[in-house]
């Protein structure tokens, strides 16, 4: 196998990546780096090498590693085209990455463990405040998306095939429901969970059918 990730089973950045690489059907080595244990394995001295930011996910493919879940996403479908996951023209393909940024760089950054923890152990927020500041963000967030997408959206975020930007929803939501957050407020990301869901590769990629998910 010529692929590793390293991933976390609930890193919504990681699941993005686990579901590009099922969904184009790539063979890969699941290696575990555990966010929380040994004060987080992704700030020991190896790992930061292949991740100078010290997350999750890293991908490499024989001697070449990549971070970042969106240059991961892209270089994967450069590299193996099909089934492709930036479609469509470049205004298409600008769209869909304009979805993605919403959560790459619209939530999930205000959200990460670092961020939470450093607003804990500075700011001396607690965990309600913790939880309200993550809710605030996300449902801001989310709501953007469910009126951005009004104009593209069918089965799936664009129309009726699955797109990168369903790669990043379907984590995100996921995360919001770990939060208690009420996703059925979003009719149409809601309906774009439930057609994601169906799917053999969401479902491979699920955190709870990883190696490292708590049994
Ligand atoms: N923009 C990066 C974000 C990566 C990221 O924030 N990863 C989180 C998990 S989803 C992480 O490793 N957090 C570890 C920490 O905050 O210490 C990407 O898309 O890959």
């Amino acid at each position: 196998v010529d692929f590793k990730l390293y991933s976390y089973y609930r890193s919504s950045c990681s699941y993005r990546v686990r579901i590009a690489l099922e969904y184009k059907k790539i063979q890969y080595t699941y290696i575990p780096i555990h966010l929380l244990q040994n004060g987080g394995e992704q700030n020991t001295e190896g790992y930061s090498k292949l991740n100078t930011k010290k997350e999750v996910p890293t991908l490499t493919h024989q001697d070449f590693h990549l971070s970042q879940s969106m240059a991961i996403i892209e270089y994967l479908d450069e590299a193996l085209p099909k089934p492709q996951l930036f479609l469509g023209d470049a205004k298409q393909k600008a769209k869909i990455r304009q979805a993605c940024e919403l959560i790459n760089s619209g939530i999930q950054p205000l959200q990460n463990l670092r961020v939470l923890n450093k607003l804990a152990s500075d700011f001396k927020i607690d965990e309600l405040q913790k939880t309200k500041w993550v809710v605030d963000h996300v449902q801001s967030g989310l709501a953007a998306l469910e009126s951005f997408l009004s104009s593209h959206s069918g089965q799936f975020c664009f129309g009726d095939s699955i797109t990168a930007a369903d790669l990043f929803l379907i984590p995100q939501l996921y995360n919001a429901e770990r939060y208690k957050m009420d996703i059925t407020l979003y009719k149409q990301l809601s309906k774009i969970n439930k057609n994601c869901l169906q799917l053999e590769s969401f479902i491979k990629a699920h955190p709870d059918q990883q190696p490292d998910a708590p049994k």
